[in-house]
C-alpha cells in the first residue's frame, strides 16, 4: 500500500558512508555500554546532580535530571546550583501490574518521590522530586516487586503499549502476551544497570555488544502499540510501528502493521513535523515478534545518526520512501506482509465506570485528570488508591489516556472497591463535562526541563471556561478530544486531538483544531501563539456554530473541516503548510 505523500527525498544519498555522528552517537559510542561515569556522580557529595554526558546515559536506565522551575530564578540569584532532583519511569508494558506492585510504587512515592505519582500517557508510572542520594533505594524498592526501569527513557524500545478493552477479555489477554514478549524481547541486556543501581559486580573479561543494538543503540527513541480494534486507546497511529489486532468471532487473527507514526516537531522548524503511521501489511500472531525485530533493525541501519532531530523512523520513512522501507523490511524477513485486512476504529477514550468483561469479570475505570495522584486538602486520590490495592485481588491497568483500571474485580468485592473509591473522590468526576473526560494535558511545569507554557497545571482551569461555553451551546455531554502539551515535544498527542493546545511561551500556545475523533487525522494550526482570551473566542465561536449546524453524529474535528475553519492534513509533510 503505497502513500502518494511519502515520496523518497533523493537529496540524502545514502551510498556516502557516515563521516560525521552527532555529539549523542559518539557518547553512546564511548560510554562504556551505557556504565559512563555514572558510580562517579552518584558519589559526588559536593553537587545535587550528575555529570552533563551522564544525565544522557541515565535516561537509559529510565531516569532523568531535572530541576525544580519554579525556584531556578531565586536560585541563580542566590548563586545556588539549580534545585536538582530526578524523575523515574518504570517499564510497565501494557500498563498492567499487580495490587502488591502498587502498594510498593505507592511506598516508595510516599518515601523518595515528593509524595506524588503520575500516571503517564504510555500506561506507566513516574516519580519526580527523587533525590540523586535516594535512586538506588527507589530502583531497589522497585527490584523487590519485579519492576525497573530499563529503557523506558532513551534510545531504545520505550514502554510497549496495549489497548484496555476490558470488554473482550481472552483476546485482550492475546494482544496483551504479544506486547509483554516485544517489550522483553526489545529491552536491551544492560549489565551497567545491574552494576549500577543492584551493586552486582561486573562480569570479568570483556563484555559481549548488545545483541541487537550494539554500542550505539537506536538512533533515537522507537515506540511500539498494540490496538484492539474498536479501541484506539493507544492511538496507534502516533507508534513508531503499530499492531492493529485483527479478530474473528473474538478469536485472534493476526494483526495489521502500521509504520511511521510521531508526534514530535521543534518550535518554528518546519523540517519537523508529526505524522501518522501508515498501514503497510498483515502478519499472524506468530510472525509479530520477528516482525519487531525487522522493523526496528532498518531503523536502526537507515536512522539519521547526524540530526538528532531528523532522527525519528518517520523521518527515514519519507526520506526513503514508505515503498522501499517496506520493501527492505520484507527483505528482512524473508517474507512477504499479507494485505491488510479491513477493521474500524470508533474512539481512543477510556469507557469509564464499571464494565463487565466476557469472562463475567468486573473493570471499574477511574478518571484521573491528566494522571496526577496525590492527596491534598479536598482530595486523596493516592490513599484512595492504596486503600483499594489493600483489598483488591486483580490487576491494574494504566490507560493510554492517564487513567486507571480496577481490572478482574470478582462480584464479592465489587461493592467495596466502589465504596472506596467514592470515599476518596475517585468517582468525583462522573458528573463532569464529556470534553473534560476525554482531556489530557503533559506534565510540563515545573519539572519538564522543555516546557514552554503551563500544561498539567493549567489544562483543569481552562476546560473549567470550556464548560461554561459547552454549557451555553448545550454540548456538555458531547465528547470533544482536547489535549494541552506545554511545548512542541507533543508529549499528551495533541496533533490529533480534535482540539490540540501546544505551548510556545508562558501563557501562550498554538491551538490546533480538526484531529479524528479516533486518532485517524492529524489536525491542523488554526492560531499562532494565542492567549486565553483568544482560545475562548475561538472556541466560543467554532463550538457555538457546531451545536446549530452540526449533522447526526459529526464530530467536532470533523465539523471544523466541513465548515472550513481548517483544511484537513493529509500527510506529516502537510502538517506546516
Ligand atoms: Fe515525552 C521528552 C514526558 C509521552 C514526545 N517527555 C519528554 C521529557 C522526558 C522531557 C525531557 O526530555 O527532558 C518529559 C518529562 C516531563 C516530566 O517532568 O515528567 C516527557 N512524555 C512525557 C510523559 C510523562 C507525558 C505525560 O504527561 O504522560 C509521557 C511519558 C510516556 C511514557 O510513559 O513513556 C510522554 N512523549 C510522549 C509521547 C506520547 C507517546 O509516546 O505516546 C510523545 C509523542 C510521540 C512521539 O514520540 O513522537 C512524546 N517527549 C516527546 C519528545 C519529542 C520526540 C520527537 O520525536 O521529537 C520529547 C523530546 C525529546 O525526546 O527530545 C519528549
Ligand atoms: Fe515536557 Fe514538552 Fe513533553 Fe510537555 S510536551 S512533558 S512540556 S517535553
Amino acid at each position: 500500500m503505497s502513500n502518494p505523500h511519502t515520496e523518497p527525498d533523493r537529496s540524502r544519498d545514502l551510498s556516502q558512508p557516515v563521516e560525521r555522528l552527532s555529539a549523542d552517537e559518539r557518547l553512546k559510542a564511548a560510554s562504556d555500554q551505557l556504565r559512563g561515569t555514572i558510580g562517579a556522580s552518584l558519589a559526588d557529595p559536593l553537587t545535587g546532580g550528575v555529570a552533563d554526558t551522564d544525565t544522557k546515559l541515565m535516561k537509559f536506565h529510565g531516569i532523568y535530571q531535572q530541576d525544580d522551575r519554579d525556584l531556578r530564578d531565586e536560585r541563580r540569584r542566590q548563586k545556588l546550583e539549580p534545585a536538582f532532583q530526578f524523575m523515574i519511569r518504570v517499564r510497565m508494558p501494557g500498563g498492567v501490574c499487580t495490587p502488591a506492585q502498587w502498594l510498593k510504587l505507592d511506598q516508595l512515592a510516599r518515601e523518595n518521590g515528593g509524595e506524588t505519582l503520575r500516571l503517564t500517557t504510555r500506561q506507566t508510572v513516574q516519580f519526580h522530586w527523587v533525590l540523586k542520594d535516594d535512586l538506588r533505594p527507589l530502583i531497589q524498592g522497585l527490584r523487590e516487586v519485579q519492576l525497573d526501569t530499563i529503557s523506558a527513557c532513551g534510545d531504545d524500545a520505550r514502554g510497549v503499549m496495549c489497548s484496555i478493552n476490558p470488554h473482550l477479555s481472552s483476546l485482550h489477554a492475546a494482544v496483551y502476551d504479544l506486547a509483554r514478549r516485544a517489550s522483553d524481547q526489545a529491552i536491551p541486556r544492560m549489565h551497567a544497570y545491574r552494576e549500577t543501581w543492584y551493586g552486582e559486580t561486573r562480569i570479568e573479561g570483556p563484555e559481549p555488544e548488545e545483541p541487537f543494538y550494539g554500542k550505539t543503540y537506536m538512533p533515537r527513541k522507537f515506540k511500539i502499540g498494540f490496538a484492539v480494534p474498536p479501541v484506539n486507546d493507544i492511538d496507534v497511529y502516533t507508534q513508531d510501528l503499530g499492531f492493529i489486532a485483527i479478530a474473528e468471532r473474538g478469536e485472534l487473527k493476526g494483526f495489521n502493521v502500521a509504520i511511521g507514526g510521531g508526534m514530535g516537531r521543534s518550535d518554528q522548524s518546519a523540517a519537523t513535523y508529526p505524522r501518522l503511521a501508515d498501514v503497510i501489511g498483515f502478519v499472524t500472531p506468530d510472525q509479530v515478534l520477528v516482525t519487531c525485530e525487522a522493523v526496528m533493525s532498518v531503523q536502526r541501519d537507515y536512522g539519521d545518526r547526524k540530526e538528532r532531530s531528523h532522527a525519528r523512523f518517520k523521518y527515514t520513512i519519507d526520506d526513503l520512501g514508505l515503498d522501499w522501507v517496506k520493501a527492505e523490511i520484507e527483505r528482512r524477513l524473508g517474507f512477504a506482509l499479507g494485505n491488510a485486512h479491513q477493521f474500524a476504529f470508533t474512539t481512543n477514550g477510556d469507557a469509564l465506570g464499571w464494565q463487565t468483561g466476557d469472562d463475567g469479570a468486573h473493570h471499574l475505570t477511574l478518571f484521573i485528570e491528566n494522571g496526577r495522584l496525590s492527596n491534598g486538602p479536598d482530595h486523596a486520590l493516592l490513599d484512595g488508591l492504596r486503600a483499594i490495592a489493600r483489598v483488591h485481588v486483580g490487576t491494574f491497568r494504566l490507560t493510554p489516556n492517564q487513567n486507571i483500571v480496577i481490572a478482574q474485580v470478582p462480584d464479592a468485592n465489587r461493592e467495596q472497591i466502589e465504596r472506596l473509591a467514592e470515599e476518596h473522590g475517585l468517582l468525583a468526576h462522573v458528573r463532569d463535562s464529556a470534553l473534560r473526560l476525554n482531556s489530557m494535558a503533559c506534565v510540563a511545569m515545573p519539572t519538564c526541563g522543555l516546557a514552554m507554557a503551563e500544561s498539567e497545571r493549567y489544562l483543569p482551569s481552562l476546560v473549567t471556561k470550556i464548560e461554561a461555553l459547552l454549557e451555553k451551546h448545550g454540548l456538555t455531554d458531547v465528547p470533544i478530544t482536547m489535549r494541552m502539551s506545554g511545548c512542541p515535544n507533543g508529549c499528551s498527542r495533541p496533533y490529533i486531538a480534535e482540539i490540540g493546545l501546544s505551548g510556545r511561551a508562558p501563557g501562550k500556545y498554538n491551538l490546533y483544531l480538526g484531529g479524528g475523533f479516533h486518532g485517524e487525522r492529524l489536525n491542523r494550526l488554526y492560531r499562532e501563539n494565542v492567549g486565553e482570551q483568544t482560545i475562548l473566542e475561538s472556541l466560543d465561536t467554532t463550538l457555538g456554530h457546531f451545536a446549530s449546524e452540526r449533522v447526526e453524529h459529526e464530530h467536532f474535528g470533523d465539523f471544523v473541516i466541513r465548515a472550513g475553519y481548517v483544511d484537513p492534513v493529509t500527510s506529516g509533510r502537510d502538517f506546516n503548510r
